[in-house]
């Protein structure tokens, strides 16, 4: 790492007590000091009383109107603070803020970027990279400490016009296609079996009509949006004696409610969030304040999955997003306190460097010895760290903490590189101790994640262990005959080996998950790389060639071969509330409208305004 002294302040120079001249005006040459001091003895009293007058009048109109336009202290680095920077000051052209540490202070400034946030941000060359010099540090946003809340006007809505390129309307063009079978065969239930023209429920909660309201308001599509209300409004039932899961109804349906409220500003929704946010608050009621996984909605009793006593790590630590927001829009403080308590439960547990294990007992509160990963049940914990401070204006320091102690352990922990090929992977420990090369689709977010973290001044070396990751992610769908994903990789670490990347039988499914797309659009949207965009595009066009059926898309059985894909007769309400919605921003013209700097999106792809205090 290159590192230089900064120079503050004024080199200083040996001067007569009372000589009046600043130390900076001075020759360094002692003779030329010497001959400044003759003349100034030389000048007769009314000259120097003149001469001091005139300083003094400098001095004055210097304080008067150069001061007052300097920056602030608070935003000058002081020479210990920058020592503290060194290594993390330089991230591709961003700087970290320098207000890292500090509360804010008064109001909250808006958000004024003079360029797109892409511009101001590219991967480091090599070069670069090994001085940890970015060319384009000079012309960086300073971002400031605190979002905006786009919505600061009453009912202000954003008006979004639809499709800019042919990229754009291919996807619009697949929307429409998924929406259409899904409105013929499977309106008002929750997935579309798009082979069997029929329908499957899982929580009878309209999952795939509400996951898709926000993603027909941005693509412009106002008729669907509309018809897609007026089922909210009219049939949408929370009531029944029916089990749902707390996770999954919050972030596909309450994220989906509340995100598309903040788009359009259409009260409805925040009433129907409302609604559904008082039926969740009976999972909480535990000893330990860590929710139940499931909740009835007619006995309104919560209660552990039938086939396990504990709660999933990830469930529990991915609802508060969406809570804080309920809470923040409807001034009822309950939903905020009762899931941040969650997070602040578990801040306080013993972690393997910052990782945690993926099961937690409600009751106890204490975390079963079980696997650690940032696949399938452990994932989104690490992903809330970060957006959840970021959603309160970066105001909560163990959030940042903690989500900084879990990517330090992924590092020294879960991340090797395969065998011929070099691919890094992240991998995962075995009752928190035994490593295996085994890494999910679902872990693809991590790259996503951790260019937002470094957009927002977390380490410059996130973001080459985004890249690298990202290539792998890449690579898991590049590697198949069908250029798509398997649910589950895993990576050779022997000499002998020929093969990087294993998929077995059982794992060589693919639902139509997001992940990778998602990442794919923060990459681009962070770096304005456009190779991110061309990986996706080749992504998009397997789905319509393997996926696309008469009625809608279907996840497949096997994505190893393009003779046998066993297609599985299921579309997820994701595919359109969050996979679709990918492929459009990551094709998007417009970066702007819908940036990081003004939103914050939940698990489910669902949009946040950025709060500006905790
Ligand atoms: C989605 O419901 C969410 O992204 C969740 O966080 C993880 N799983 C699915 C998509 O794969």
């Amino acid at each position: 790492m290159g590192t230089s002294t900064p120079q503050w302040g004024f080199t200083s120079v040996p001067v007569p007590p009372d000589f009046p001249y600043p130390a900076t005006v001075l020759g360094s040459e002692p003779n030329q000091r010497k001959r400044l001091w003759r003349r100034w003895n030389q000048l007769s009293r009314f000259q120097r009383n003149t001469c001091l007058l005139f300083m003094a009048l400098l001095i004055t109109l210097s304080i008067l109107f150069v001061l007052p336009n300097l920056p602030t202290t608070a935003s000058l680095p002081s020479p210990s603070r920058n020592e503290a920077l060194e290594g993390s000051e330089i991230v591709q052209g961003i700087k970290p803020s320098l207000e890292y540490e500090r509360e804010p202070e008064g109001p909250p400034k808006p958000i004024t970027l003079s360029k797109p946030v892409h511009e101001n941000f590219r991967p480091l060359t090599k070069e670069e990279e090994a001085n940890h010099v970015g060319e384009n540090e000079k012309d960086s946003v300073n971002l400031p400490r605190n979002g905006i809340d786009p919505f600061s006007k009453k009912n202000q809505k954003i008006v979004f016009t639809g499709p800019t390129n042919h990229r754009q309307r291919a996807v619009v063009d697949a929307f429409s296609h998924a929406w259409q079978g899904y409105k013929t065969y499977a309106w008002g239930h929750d997935h579309l079996r798009p082979i069997s023209q029929t329908y499957n429920d899982w929580f009878h909660l309209g999952l795939t009509i509400i996951d898709s309201l926000d993603t027909m308001y941005i693509m412009g599509l106002d008729k669907d949006f509309n018809e897609a209300r007026s089922w909210v409004k009219d049939s949408l039932q929370f009531n029944g004696n029916r089990d749902i899961n707390l996770f999954e109804t919050t972030i596909r349906v309450l994220g989906g409610l509340l995100s598309t409220y903040h788009l359009s500003g259409d009260k409805l929704f925040l009433d129907k969030a409302l609604e559904l946010g008082l039926l969740l608050l009976p999972s909480f009621k535990t000893s330990s304040g860590v929710p139940y996984s499931d909740v009835n909605l007619g006995t309104k009793k919560a209660h552990p999955p039938k086939w396990n006593a504990d709660s999933t790590t990830s469930e529990v630590t991915t609802i508060q997003l969406e809570f804080r927001d309920l809470s923040r829009c409807t001034g009822d403080p309950t939903f905020e306190e009762l899931s941040f308590r969650v997070s602040k439960f578990i801040h306080k547990l013993p972690k393997t460097e910052g990782l945690v294990p993926i099961f937690i007992n409600p009751n106890t509160g204490q975390f079963r010895k079980s696997t650690i990963t940032l696949g399938a049940r452990g994932d989104s914990y690490y992903e809330y760290l970060l957006k959840q401070w970021i959603q309160t204006g970066r105001t909560i320091d163990f959030l940042r903490d903690d989500y900084n102690a879990s990517i330090s352990g992924v590092k020294n922990l879960l991340v090797r590189h395969s065998k011929p090929n070099n691919l890094l992977f992240v991998g995962e420990l075995i009752n928190g101790m035994d490593f295996k090369a085994k890494m999910d689709h679902l872990l693809c977010f991590l790259p996503g994640t951790l260019a937002l973290g470094v957009h927002y001044g977390m380490p410059p070396d996130h973001l080459r262990l985004a890249e690298d990751l990202l290539y792998t992610c890449y690579q898991t769908y590049a590697a198949q005959p069908t250029h798509l994903a398997p649910e589950i990789t895993y990576f050779n670490e022997d000499d002998d080996g020929d093969n990087d990347m294993i998929v077995k039988p059982a794992d060589s499914h693919n639902l139509l998950r997001p992940e990778t797309v998602e990442s794919l659009w923060y990459m681009y949207h962070l770096t304005g790389n456009t190779t991110y965009q061309e990986w996706g595009w080749k992504i998009f066009q397997a789905f319509e060639k393997f996926a696309r059926v008469e009625n809608g898309y279907s996840s497949l059985g096997n994505v190893k071969s393009i003779a046998e894909t066993k297609l599985r007769d299921m579309m997820e309400s994701f595919f359109l509330g969050e996979t679709l919605k990918y492929f459009y921003l990551l094709f998007s013209d417009d970066q702007k409208t819908l940036s990081v700097d003004r939103y914050v999106l939940n698990s489910e792809a669902h949009f946040f305004p950025i709060h500006t205090s905790r």
